[in-house]
């Protein structure tokens, strides 16, 4: 056993898996047998998204958290382009981020689109706002395709909140994607777009309940009770001089088993974020030679926007190639999505990795 996979099995013996797992698989599983059934995995192909920040809580029931940047802008126009381009999406978002097709009117209100009409008796729709919504955002084209999608269930989406409910459902989703796809899982796009947490408390070591700043408090033999007394990685009281100090595990590298065991032949994207500029190429590249995956997509958090580079080895093996994909001034100022130019190359990649296999 290498030792990713022995961190890997470590985490999911000694964290608990989230209460709505079954409900989640069997929801995905019901995803899957209905594309069987109509003949649709044979004929698409599909990817998993994910997408949205991944949390860190420090008290079993949580008030405080570690959160992960990320809004889902990425990943939920990332998704919609991929429906767009006739991939079966799975996505599996933080709860409460960006959606596909809505991420589109994240600060309309909807309620002002509505009017109350005959004296409080009837609903109405307020026809130029709804037109104006129409020339601004382009409503009823995201609206047609909203409606195919779901009409034909292309679609399925997933939440998660924590870093341990993310990397549950993730194991989850993989083997039902496994079994449904068997030898042809290179057929199986992997997108991680979703910010993940590189540090957390181990559930067995998280404070039971609210974490107190009160010295008095924290000193009541009655609370001290409560708590729970494995809880040593957060630490807090008169001898720290009301300071919290918190110790945080690093979370296993799951990428590795990702790409070894759960996708085998599965085309596997993952991104790297940095804030750095001189750190970006050499940490994707380290993410490559690490998990020896299929490309790395890098961006900066100040950019990422504006532009991507793509890493990833060059046909020879040897060496790496980068390739930049930037948005030009007077397309930002247009609100060009760098999403529109990149997948389409993304799908490209894939539709190669996929002529590979099935020439063999
Ligand atoms: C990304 O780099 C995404 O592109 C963003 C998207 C999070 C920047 P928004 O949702 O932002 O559009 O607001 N995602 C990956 C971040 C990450 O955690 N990567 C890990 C790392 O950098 C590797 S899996 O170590």
């Amino acid at each position: 056993m290498t030792v990713e996979n022995e961190q890997e099995s470590d985490f999911f013996a000694t964290n608990p898996a989230p209460k709505n797992l079954p409900q989640i698989s069997a929801k995905l599983h019901e995803f899957l047998e209905f594309h069987q059934e109509n003949g649709n995995l044979n004929k698409k192909k599909i990817v998993l998204v994910t997408s949205g920040g991944t949390t860190v809580p420090l008290e079993n029931n949580t008030v405080r958290f570690i959160d992960n940047f990320s809004a889902g802008t990425r990943g939920s126009l990332s998704a919609e382009y991929f429906l767009n381009n006739g991939y079966l999406v799975i996505f599996l978002h933080r709860e409460f981020s960006l959606l596909p097709f809505l991420n589109h009117f994240g600060n309309i209100n909807f309620l002002d689109l509505l009017q109350i009409e005959n004296d409080g008796q009837k609903l109405g729709l307020d026809k130029n706002k709804v037109s104006k919504l129409n020339s601004d955002h382009n409503l009823l084209k995201v609206l047609k395709n909203y409606k195919y999608h779901t009409a034909n269930r292309n679609y399925l989406s997933i939440s998660f909140t924590t870093i341990n409910e993310y990397l549950f459902t993730l194991r989850a989703i993989s083997e039902d994607l496994k079994n449904f796809y068997e030898e042809k899982n290179f057929r199986i796009l992997i997108y991680l777009a979703a910010a993940v947490s590189d540090f957390f408390i181990p559930q067995s070591e998280l404070p039971e309940h609210k974490i107190q700043s009160n010295l008095a408090i924290l000193e009541d033999p009655q609370y001290q009770q409560s708590q729970n007394p494995e809880a040593k990685q957060i630490e807090i009281s008169s001898s720290t001089n009301g300071k919290l100090k918190l110790n945080l595990d690093p979370v296993p590298k799951f990428l590795k088993t990702i790409v070894d065991r759960w996708y085998n032949n599965s085309f596997i994207i993952s991104f790297k974020l940095e804030t750095d500029d001189g750190l970006l190429i050499k940490k994707c590249k380290q993410a490559l030679a690490r998990y020896d995956h299929q490309l790395v997509i890098g961006n900066l958090l100040q950019s990422r926007k504006e532009k991507v580079v793509f890493v990833n080895k060059n046909i020879d093996q040897q060496g790496y190639k980068e390739d930049w994909f930037k948005l030009k001034e007077n397309e930002i100022l247009d609100g060009v999505q760098i999403e529109s130019i990149f997948i389409p190359e993304l799908i490209k990649l894939h539709d190669n990795w996929i002529d590979h296999f099935e020439s063999k």
